[in-house]
């Protein structure tokens, strides 16, 4: 890639090609995020790799000059998998949505986070699937109207907070794209995070989603470690507090607050970190794991006398 003169600026994260997001779509909140928390750490653009899935979220790696792979719906996360065991030093980000996340894709996400690969995944939640124009997702409210259940969904929502803690994520945040600052302070915290990073953000579609828009949120977001969660690695504590992350869906028209800030943060050795221990012990029974001696490993299988 070309190179750039340092100190690298956020808008140099950004790639030739011009977004075809509808004006207000609060996934552009994240892409300016993730172009200043790029500027911050001033990373070197080629050692950043920015893996979707298939969705009008999906489409944030075309918009950033990092290397990027637009993959299949609800793959992003194995693909992202194969690229950090292939090459451990990339920065990998994971940009997805409701739908890509926790429908399609749903199978991978436990594996991913219970093997605390070092990757970082951005959820922008928009409550449906936009880019097929409006049906309901795993986070749609029950009885949400789409354009495949117009009589409203059967279907209860799933709480994503709730789910990546129980799956073994190390960090666990939400954030609102209504609000950069919050936003970009997630993100980054994610970032700087050693092991799988999980953020959940609330991201309006103006133009299918009339229900949860930037109005609906902006008074109903609290911060809850500006109000005094400070203890994140209590697990008890963080599924406490995920609990009230759906408090809003209870009844249409509720005035119930949506928690946002780091519910979860724990250290645990990650993927890479386990594989060079099974190594080191494969080696000392097996010769190296790189060239290991064979006979040995065949003679366990070889019938008892
Ligand atoms: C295998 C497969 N099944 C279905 C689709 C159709 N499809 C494309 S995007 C999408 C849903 C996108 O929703 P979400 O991931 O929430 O992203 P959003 O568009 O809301 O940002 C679906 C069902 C597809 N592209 N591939
Ligand atoms: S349809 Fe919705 S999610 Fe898709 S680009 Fe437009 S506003 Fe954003």
């Amino acid at each position: 890639m070309e190179l750039l003169q340092t100190p690298i600026k956020p808008k140099e994260y950004r790639s030739e090609i011009e977004s075809t997001w509808c004006p207000g779509c609060g996934d552009f909140g994240v892409t300016t995020a993730l172009t200043n928390i790029m500027s911050q750490m001033q990373m070197d653009p080629d050692s950043v790799l920015t893996i979707s899935g298939i969705g009008c979220s999906s489409r944030l790696p075309l918009w950033l000059r990092t290397f990027g792979f637009h993959s299949c719906h609800g793959r992003a996360l194995p693909v992202a998998i194969g690229a950090k065991i292939a090459n451990p030093d990339l920065n990998i980000f994971v940009t997805i949505g409701d739908g890509d996340m926790f429908s399609i894709g749903a199978g991978h996400v436990p594996h991913a986070a219970r093997r605390n690969f070092d990757i970082k995944v951005f959820c922008m939640d928009n409550n449906m699937y936009a880019l097929t124009k409006n049906q309901v997702s795993p986070t749609s409210r029950h009885k949400k109207k789409g354009s495949l259940s117009p009589y409203g969904t059967l279907d209860s929502p799933i709480n994503p907070i709730e789910l990546m803690i129980t799956y073994g994520a190390t960090f666990v945040a939400q954030s609102y794209t209504g609000s950069m600052k919050h936003t970009t302070a997630m993100m980054k915290a994610a970032t700087e995070h050693k092991g799988f990073a999980f953020v959940n953000l609330l991201s309006p579609c103006p133009t299918f989603n009339h229900e949860e828009t930037f109005k609906y949120y902006k008074p109903r977001i609290y911060d809850i470690n500006e109000e005094g969660h400070k203890d994140l690695s209590n697990r008890m504590k963080a599924l406490e507090l995920s609990d009230r992350a759906m408090d809003h869906y209870q009844e249409s028209g509720s005035d119930a607050k949506i928690p946002i800030g780091i519910f979860y943060k724990t250290e645990k050795p990650v993927f890479a970190e386990n594989l060079a221990e099974l190594k080191k012990s494969y080696s000392s029974a097996y010769g190296s794991a790189d060239k290991p001696d064979w006979n040995k490993i065949f003679d366990q299988y070889a019938p008892q006398q």
